[in-house]
């Protein structure tokens, strides 16, 4: 065979080169290496043509190759390298988080127009020198009931649909208990409200099974019927944002007052005229209130002849329902957000 020149080994070695450097991706790069060095490569088969060679000639020309072979094997691994370090870049730059993107769809909250309503209200009381007392919402018969002057079969107590639980404990049907619990623990005097959840078994125009209550307490040696409607009258006005305000007084009953009385103001929809929101009558029924009942202060502990008291109560839904014209209560409970987003 003809002897090899060194001209064309080294040309052979550039094409070699050119088509390493044509390889963009791994894959094409195992196809040049197999090309060129796999088992029928042309590096391989020049290699074994090296036999046919004379020896001296075989001696020279296998050096040569064997070099191109081992350069062309280190530049295969260079080039591999580099590859892999361009895959991991793209497959980095794809899976990327932009941490800084804005959120989809992140509205601002707002509070409850109930909340709203609820905090309103004790926030006046509080600036009235009330103090404010908690309780829980799942309460036994004595402290929801029997204290409050309702024996078992009191009628009053059908008055009150209680969801019932076991053991014979409720889902507290008013806030009086928390009063209950308070004047056990601190005795007299006291001034306190409560406020929050109260349950009962009642759905319609404007009843819902839970709904919010806030509560007034005084109890001391003086507290009286006189103070009580001053206190009414002074909070109404500030509630309606009218200092001229009507107010009055009716008599009424609750178990746990005597004497007892409900409030109305002049209808803040028509001013007195009559219309849907008052039935007709120019007046609304917003609290009730009374002087605390002798067998509840006997209850907690308190001697009826040394201590006296007065209460009050009020729906928050239903004072809401008033100031934000609201006529069907279950609406602040459907979670409709632009009937919520109206009260911003
Ligand atoms: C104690 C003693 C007495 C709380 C009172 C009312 C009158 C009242 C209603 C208003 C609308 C309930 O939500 S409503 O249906 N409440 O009319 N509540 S006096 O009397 C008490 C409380 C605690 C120890």
């Amino acid at each position: 065979m003809q002897a090899i020149s060194t001209e064309e080994l080294s040309s052979f070695k550039e094409q070699c080169l050119r088509e390493l450097e044509k390889a963009s991706n791994l894959e094409m790069l195992e196809a040049v290496r197999v090309g060129l060095l796999g088992r029928k490569g042309a590096v391989t088969q020049r290699l074994h043509a090296l036999g046919d060679l004379a020896p001296e000639q075989r001696r020279q020309a296998g050096a040569v190759l064997n070099a191109i072979k081992a350069e062309l094997q280190e530049a295969i691994a260079l080039r591999r390298a580099a590859l892999e370090a361009q895959a991991l870049q793209e497959k980095m730059r794809e899976a990327a988080l932009d941490v800084t993107l804005p959120g989809r769809g992140g509205g601002v909250g707002m509070l409850h127009p109930v909340r709203t309503t609820l905090w309103r209200i004790s926030d006046y009381f509080v600036s009235r020198g009330f103090v404010m007392a908690e309780g829980p919402e799942v309460e036994d018969d004595f402290h929801n009931f029997a204290a409050l002057n309702m024996p078992a079969d009191h009628p009053a107590r059908a008055m009150h649909d209680t969801f019932y639980l076991e053991n014979g404990f409720v889902l507290r049907t008013h806030t009086s208990p928390v009063q209950i619990r308070y004047l056990e623990s601190h005795g007299s005097p006291a001034r306190i409200i409560a406020a929050g959840r109260v349950f009962r078994r009642d759905s319609d125009l404007t009843h819902t099974p839970m709904f919010h209550q806030v509560e007034g307490l005084v109890v001391d040696q003086q507290a009286n019927m006189a103070d009580l409607f001053g206190e009414l009258e002074a909070f109404l006005r500030h509630f309606f944002e009218d200092v001229n305000l009507d107010v009055r007084f009716r008599p009424s009953y609750f178990p746990f007052t005597e004497p007892s009385a409900e409030v109305d103001v002049r209808c803040v929809a028509c001013g007195g005229k009559g219309c849907r929101i008052c039935k007709q009558s120019g007046w609304l029924e917003v609290l009730g209130c009374g002087m605390v009942h002798p067998n509840v202060l006997s209850h907690v502990g308190l001697c009826a002849d040394r201590h006296q008291g007065y209460a009050f109560g009020l729906g928050v839904e239903r004072l809401a329902m008033l100031v934000y014209a609201v006529s069907d209560l279950r609406a602040f409970y459907e979670n409709d957000l632009l009937f919520l987003a109206s009260f911003r």
